[in-house]
This record gives C-alpha cells, sequence and structure tokens, in this order.
C-alpha cells in the first residue's frame, strides 16, 4: 500500500515534470493514473506539504522550477540509478554510509533537499537549507587508502571548472578543497573513508554547494550562486555536469601520471598558492606564503625564516 501511493506520487511528479511548466488538470491526472479527483488532490497536497513547489491554479496544478528538480527520472539515463533523492535527511554522510553498506554503486550520489543536521569537517555546523545542492558522492574505488586523496582533488577541480563552464562564475578552489567565489565560500567539501585490509572499502564525498539558498543569513562569509547571478539556477544541471566531467577524470584506472595530471590542473584553479595562509592542524598553526602544493597534495608553505614546511591537512586560512 505504501509502495502504491509511492508510486502515484512519483507519476504525478513525473507528469507534472514532463509538462515543463504547463498547467495539468485534475482530471487529467486522475485519467492518466486511474485514481479518483480526491485521491489526487491528496497525493498533490502530501506532495505539497513534503517540500515539492507545486502550485495549485483554477485551471489544474503546475510544477515550478520543473529544470532544478533532483528526482532521479530528471537525469540521464546512464545516472538514473545512481540518484538516491530525499526531501530531508539528517545528513546525507550518514544515508551514504548505510546505502553503501548495503551495495549502493560506485559513483552513487545521495541528495537532500535539505539537512537538519547538515556537517563539516570536525563535526561543525553545515548550514543545508532548502535551496542548496547538499549531496554525497559515493566512491568504491579500487586504490590503496593512500591514493584516496588524488579523489578529493578530482571533485574540487571537476566541480570548479563545470561551474565556471555553466556560468562564467569566478570561482577558485582553496586548499584542500573548499571553493571560493569573491573570497567566500561557496562549496564545503568533507570526505569519509574505510579501508578493508591494504584497499579503500569506500570513500564518500560530501559536497554542500550554496546554489538558490541564503547561507549568509548564518555565515557572513557564506556565498551562492544567486547571490552572485542574482537569479535562481538549475541545481540538476550543476550536478549532472558535474558527474559528467568527474567520471571522465577518475574513469581510467588511476595511475601516477593520471594523479600527476589532476594535481597539476587542479592547481589552474587555486587560489592558494601565492597567498599568505594560516594553516590550523589538529596540533600546530603555521604560518607563511603558499608556494606549491606537490604531487601528493601536500601544501608547502615558506615561513618567516624561509623554511619550507610541508602540511598534509588542516584547516587553511588566506590572510
Ligand atoms: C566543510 O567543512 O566545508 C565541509 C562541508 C560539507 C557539507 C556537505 S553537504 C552534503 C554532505 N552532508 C553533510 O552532512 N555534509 C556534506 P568545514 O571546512 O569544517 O567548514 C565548516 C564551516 O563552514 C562551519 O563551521 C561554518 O563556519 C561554515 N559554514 C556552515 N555552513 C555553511 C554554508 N552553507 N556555506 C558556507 N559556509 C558554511
Amino acid at each position: 500500500m505504501v509502495n502504491e501511493q509511492k508510486n502515484y506520487k512519483e507519476e504525478i511528479l513525473r507528469t507534472l515534470y514532463r509538462a515543463d511548466g504547463e498547467t495539468i488538470s485534475g482530471v487529467r491526472l486522475s485519467e492518466t493514473l486511474n485514481i479518483s479527483r480526491v485521491a489526487v488532490w491528496k497525493h498533490i497536497k502530501a506532495l505539497k506539504e513534503s517540500g515539492f513547489d507545486i502550485e495549485s491554479r483554477p485551471k489544474g496544478y503546475v510544477l515550478l522550477h520543473p529544470d532544478d528538480l533532483l528526482l532521479p527520472f530528471c537525469f540521464k539515463k546512464k545516472f538514473q540509478n545512481r540518484i538516491f533523492h530525499f526531501q530531508e535527511l539528517e545528513s546525507t554522510m550518514d544515508k551514504a554510509k548505510f546505502l553503501v553498506k548495503n551495495d549502493a554503486h560506485h559513483l552513487s550520489v545521495v541528495i537532500a533537499e535539505k539537512q537538519t543536521m547538515g556537517r563539516g569537517r570536525l563535526n561543525r555546523k553545515w548550514f543545508s537549507s532548502k535551496g542548496g545542492l547538499w549531496f554525497t558522492l559515493i566512491l568504491k574505488p579500487e586504490t590503496p587508502p593512500q591514493l584516496s586523496y588524488i579523489y578529493n582533488f578530482a571533485a574540487s577541480l571537476s566541480l570548479s571548472r563545470s561551474l565556471k563552464r555553466l556560468f562564467d562564475v569566478d570561482v577558485c578552489v582553496k586548499w584542500p578543497n573548499d571553493l571560493l567565489l569573491n573570497g567566500n565560500k561557496l562549496v564545503g567539501l568533507l570526505s569519509e573513508m574505510e579501508t578493508r585490509g591494504d584497499m579503500v572499502e569506500f570513500l564518500n564525498i560530501g559536497m554542500g554547494i550554496n546554489v538558490n539558498n541564503q547561507p549568509q543569513k548564518h555565515e557572513p562569509n557564506a556565498i551562492s550562486l544567486k547571490d552572485v547571478l542574482q537569479k535562481s539556477v538549475s541545481r540538476k544541471l550543476i550536478l549532472e555536469t558535474f558527474l559528467d566531467d568527474f567520471e571522465t577524470i577518475v574513469h581510467p584506472p588511476l595511475q601516477t601520471s593520471n594523479c600527476h595530471k589532476i594535481i597539476k590542473q587542479w592547481k589552474e584553479m587555486t587560489s592558494t598558492i601565492g597567498s599568505r595562509v594560516r594553516v590550523e592542524t589538529i596540533t600546530e598553526v603555521h604560518e607563511g606564503l603558499a608556494v606549491d602544493v606537490d604531487e601528493t597534495g601536500a601544501l608547502m608553505i615558506k615561513d618567516k625564516a624561509g623554511k619550507i614546511q610541508k602540511i598534509i591537512y588542516g584547516d587553511c586560512f588566506h590572510t
């Protein structure tokens, strides 16, 4: 019964999506789905309550912003069985971990319209209200853990160039993986990995992209694409463009030469190299001029004494 109801809701969404902004009458929906008009009305009411932007008009129903819908059937065929979409989750990271343990495929994507307990690194809070693009990419690479860093670099490289290509915005990557726009935080990345023996069992990369939300209400140093472009844009277009690009980068078995190429291209997108930085690791604080990122992804800082420090991981602030 629950499943049947769920399918009716999906069928309604599919029909409204295909109508592409046109109004569809309750009569037509009831005929197409072979259910009563009252049943249609109840399903629509439930869909609205769960957050879908459906408007009731005198002549029927219309799905607002259909190009922004993130349900599996909206994506290219090759992605459809790898998209897991939820209206609300505590965190896509937890759901991804659950799904990965239940055989989700390599390159699956777990999306939430909003998160109630979205998190950043070291369990910091990540504000995830409606309008942003919050997802976790599930990776099951056949790689030793030492090489896992390259996937994070590939993800931030791929996303930054996708956004640049789509919207002509001047995004840059801040080491290790945040994306900045006009010096403010547009995207945060979080990765969680488990290993089995000498190999990665899964590597889940969470990406929080401020798209049509207004993050600066909570975070003065945050920015969204809408803030800059002064209009809403399609999150589906962003995700699909990113997935296409990312898959081509990581598709070939990652050999040293591919890794070097990814780091080289990533370096062309970063604003960290050449900036004065403060990097906080769990135990130390380093300050100086960021002079390079080596082929293992480590940041090289020249300190006051002119000595080069190599930093593998930490919170980086451009000062
Ligand atoms: C990050 O952590 O930047 C990683 C954020 C990853 C979020 C995604 S969303 C999908 C997936 N599911 C999750 O639960 N998480 C991932 P970090 O470098 O620690 O930065 C966290 C800091 O960013 C916070 O302490 C705030 O200062 C700031 N912040 C919080 N929400 C923000 C937002 N929406 N936009 C910009 N900055 C934000």
